[in-house]
């Protein structure tokens, strides 16, 4: 087993992987940029080294910075995290040429599913359903009208080096594939530097479900279910669910099954998830691409399988054998994981970075908050804003949605905008408590909060409350709390808090403080 692990990562990933070593007896070697001198995950480990300026091409995306601190630290191996270089071959192939452990898939696996055109064809090999469409980079917009007439209206175009949604566009008819065409080609090659093409028919209104699978060194491969998905903002996963509200036990088993297929002829090791598009309409799955990393929403995987990914890809890397076999995963019960990001959902989600002033998050039965900041903590303008993922599990998925409404109105953060009051909405929404989702329901939710109107009438959405109004506001607070004390302490307190009951009356101010505020 490992002695030391650098963890090439910031923010909440990073801290699941120090706790994952922690379980493990392993050191925890964090790096960190100048940005995050003072970070929660550099607090957290033994050991940490800086490795460059805020910026991210300097910092955590310098592998010669980060090759450097391994060896400095005498780490055994290196864990990515996502994001960053967590599927970056030549990072992986540079881990290994260095001597250390990659914790994650070979260079030549993540190769294969870098390339959607590649993957596809790694699909095919492997007998398991894609999107119809293209396997091989477009030759031109002839070739492109002939298979797109071919498919059928509408198509999608998208850059063989993208993913996750970035690169592609739809096409509703041939005389828009001319311009598309060439907008696709020229922004796959300025984003990925390749300016390969491929084309795909259009899924109508698909959910996006996703397989957990794992795959040690000796040749066992399982996986461990699926991710609902479907809940995406400008391609954002924003809310994902465990199990698929959709699911039934011999859909899981076909995905799963294909799953490990497609790992199989990649010779997959290690942690990774095969995205599929599925079509409520005909009950149908076809493969989108293949994540080769820990993903963001593992913790739902986590919570109703027991199992702990993240302690499996460590064994995994160190050589040992899967800690279970496929016959030995249970799923029980349902979870559900928000994604909790410094934006303002008022304001078109704009970042909203700054000191966070404080900080409660919820606790109790079922839930789990990954967090990567506590309070006094500033959210940088360098970095993605996540700052927590809040999941809850329950014995079932009702169970489950009650506790995040209760976990989503426990949440306080002070000083900062955050998405949790959009959150608090999506719960109590009756198309998601119904389970239908599919790709297009955040637009259908927004055209259904217009028409019903902010949660709170008497403040219009986007307005802005005054700072005078917003000390008020904590005046009262700190009134009514101290009330509250006043009457749950035996202790005598003399009742002579007449000044601040007259100051706070003529303020205007003689009502309870509202229980959602997210300013503290
Ligand atoms: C698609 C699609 C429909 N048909 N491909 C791919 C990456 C993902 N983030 C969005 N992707 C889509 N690919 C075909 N052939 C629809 C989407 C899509 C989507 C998929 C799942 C969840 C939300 C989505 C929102 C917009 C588009």
């Amino acid at each position: 087993m490992f002695r030391k692990i650098l963890i090439a990562n910031r923010g909440e990933i990073a801290v699941r992987v120090i706790r994952a070593c922690r379980d493990l007896g392993i050191a925890p070697v964090a790096v960190f940029s100048e940005a995050d001198a003072n970070a929660l995950h550099v607090r957290m480990s033994d050991e940490a080294y800086c490795i460059g300026p805020p910026t991210s091409t300097q910092s955590y995306l310098n592998i010669a910075a980060l090759i450097t601190a391994a060896k400095k630290s005498n780490a055994d191996a290196i864990h990515p995290g996502y994001g960053f270089l967590a599927e970056n071959a030549e990072f992986a192939a540079a881990v290994a040429v260095a001597g250390l452990t990659f914790i994650g898939p070979t260079a030549e696996a993540m190769q294969v599913m870098g390339s959607k055109t590649s993957a596809r064809r790694a699909a095919i090999a492997a007998e398991v359903p894609i999107v119809p469409g293209t396997t091989e980079p477009l030759k031109g917009l002839a070739e492109a009208r002939d298979i797109a007439a071919q498919l059928g209206y509408p198509v999608m175009l998208k850059a063989a080096a993208g993913g996750g949604g970035k690169g592609m566009r739809q096409v509703a008819a041939e005389g828009e594939l001319h311009s598309a065409l060439e907008t696709v080609t020229s922004e796959a090659q300025a984003a990925f530097g390749s300016a390969e093409v491929y084309l795909e028919k259009v899924v109508d209104r698909p959910r996006h479900i996703e397989i957990q699978i794992f795959a040690d060194t000796q040749g066992h491969v399982v996986h461990l279910g699926e991710r609902e998905c479907s809940i995406q903002r400008r391609h954002q996963k924003v809310i994902e669910e465990c199990p698929s509200p959709i699911n039934d036990s011999d859909l899981r088993q076909r995905m799963g099954e294909a799953a490990i297929r497609i790992a199989r002829a990649v010779n997959y090791v290690g942690a990774g998830t095969v995205e599929f598009l599925f079509s409520d309409v005909s009950r149908e799955f076809y493969f989108l691409e293949m994540n080769t990393r820990l993903q963001v929403e593992h913790p739902v995987t986590e919570l109703v399988t027991g199992i702990d990914l993240v302690r499996e890809q460590i064994n995994v890397a160190a050589g040992a054998v899967l800690s279970f076999r496929q016959e030995d995963v249970r799923w029980l019960g349902a979870a559900i994981e928000c994604r909790v990001y410094a934006e303002d959902p008022e304001n078109r989600f704009f970042p909203s970075p700054g000191k966070i002033t404080f900080l409660r998050p919820p606790s109790g039965p079922g839930i789990r908050d990954d967090s990567g900041v506590t309070a006094g903590d500033e959210v940088s303008i360098y970095y993605d804003p996540m700052i927590s993922k809040l999941a809850v599990w329950g014995s079932t998925r009702a169970e489950a949605i009650d506790r995040i409404r209760r976990a989503l109105d426990e949440y306080a953060v002070g000083g900062i905008k955050t998405t949790l009051p959009f959150f608090r909405e999506i719960v109590r929404d009756e198309e998601f408590i119904a389970g239908h989702l599919d790709t297009g329901f955040i637009s259908r939710f927004n055209e259904r909060r217009q028409e019903i109107g902010p949660e709170r009438p008497q403040l219009a959405r986007g307005a802005q409350v005054s700072s005078l109004r917003q000390d008020m506001a904590l005046i009262a607070a700190a009134l009514s709390y101290m009330r509250a004390h006043r009457e749950a302490s035996r202790d005598y307190q003399p009742r002579d808090q007449s000044k601040w009951k007259l100051a706070a009356r003529a303020a205007g101010l003689n009502r309870e403080p509202g229980r959602r505020s997210e300013r503290r």
